[in-house]
């Protein structure tokens, strides 16, 4: 159902004063994890910039309960907690939420787990395509041609289709998110949380530390990777893909803005040759088309 500005509560479940940095991308979407799922939220958080943000604030910077776990394990904690949360008889809904390092590559094995056994969790995977908390490394959620500490000329390899790859799990739900369209991200964690089993939510972060861009506008480069085609936004219940309503205009290709003014506001595309933007723009054109023949159009 669609959710408008009136349903969102006015109680803040990330506090004021936390050790993000300015135009941080994870405090934005944990505000929204509040804002949609209220104190029945479990968190249970790996190693990550989102760590930091709960550890470095004395008495932690959310209100609601959350468990720091090493990377292998969280989908497994998450599982056991909400294992234990069922026998007791209590309403909450457990939510991992890992980084794409923690996610993709660190967690995966876990995370893959988890899916395969439905575990009744929600993981959120919050995407700011790099290792941000130990210094910008890549990782397999890194875009091609993005500069990294680790990628000093650009990364050569392609993004890993995450969302794709869970999907194959056949877990009741699967959906990308972004922090330019909260009322989009919102919704879909209200979904998640009413389905019983294994959800996974894929919300793309830019982050203006590693991607080097101007923290006020983290919202703006949010919205131009969905206004360029390069971020998708869609959901799947039970196996049935449908594009959701902010990314429906640009599945008319001609409708999508170039790609160049979304890579333009990042300096971690600096060193992009026109050859790279090619590689880039053909990856946008294979993405949808993956996407659209899924949702059978
Ligand atoms: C098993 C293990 N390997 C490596 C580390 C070091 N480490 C801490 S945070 C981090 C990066 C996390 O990156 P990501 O999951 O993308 O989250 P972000 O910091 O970007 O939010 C790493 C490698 C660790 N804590 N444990
Ligand atoms: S490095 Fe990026 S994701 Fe990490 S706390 Fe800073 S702004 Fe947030």
């Amino acid at each position: 159902m669609p959710v408008t500005l009136r349903d969102l509560p006015k109680e803040k479940l990330l506090l004021p004063g936390n050790a993000s940095c300015p135009g941080c991308p994870e405090a934005l979407g944990l505000k929204y994890l509040g804002m949609a799922l209220g104190k029945k939220v479990i968190l249970v958080v790996p190693a990550g910039c989102t760590s930091i943000i709960q550890g470095l604030m004395p008495g932690g910077a959310f209100i609601y309960p959350t468990l720091n776990v090493p990377f292998a394990s969280s989908d497994a904690v998450a599982a056991g907690v909400s294992a234990a949360k069922e026998i007791l008889g209590e309403d909450a809904v457990v939510v991992a939420w890992g980084g794409d390092g923690g996610t993709a590559d660190i967690g995966f094995a876990t995370l893959s787990g988890a899916a395969e056994r439905n575990d009744n969790i929600i993981h959120i995977c919050v995407d700011n395509e790099a290792y941000m908390n130990t210094g910008i490394q890549r990782s397999s959620l890194t875009p091609y041609g993005a500069w990294t500490t680790t990628t000093w000329r650009g990364k050569r390899e392609n993004k890993k289709e995450l969302p794709l790859i869970m999907l194959m799990h056949k877990v009741p739900y699967v959906a990308t998110a972004s922090v330019g369209y909260p009322l989009d991200f919102i919704a879909k964690l209200r979904k998640a949380a009413s389905i019983k089993g294994f959800k996974f939510i894929h919300l793309h972060a830019p982050c203006p530390v590693g991607w080097r861009f101007d923290p006020s506008k983290t919202v703006e480069v949010a919205k131009l990777a969905v206004e360029t085609g390069m971020w998708i936004l869609f959901e799947a219940e039970n196996g049935k893909v449908t594009i959701s309503p902010p990314s429906r205009p640009y599945a008319d290709k001609s409708k999508r803005k170039p790609i160049e003014e979304y890579i333009k506001l990042q300096g971690r595309f600096r060193t992009l040759t026109k050859d790279d933007i090619k590689i880039l723009e053909k990856a946008v054109d294979d993405a949808w088309n993956t996407i659209l023949k899924l949702a059978g159009k």
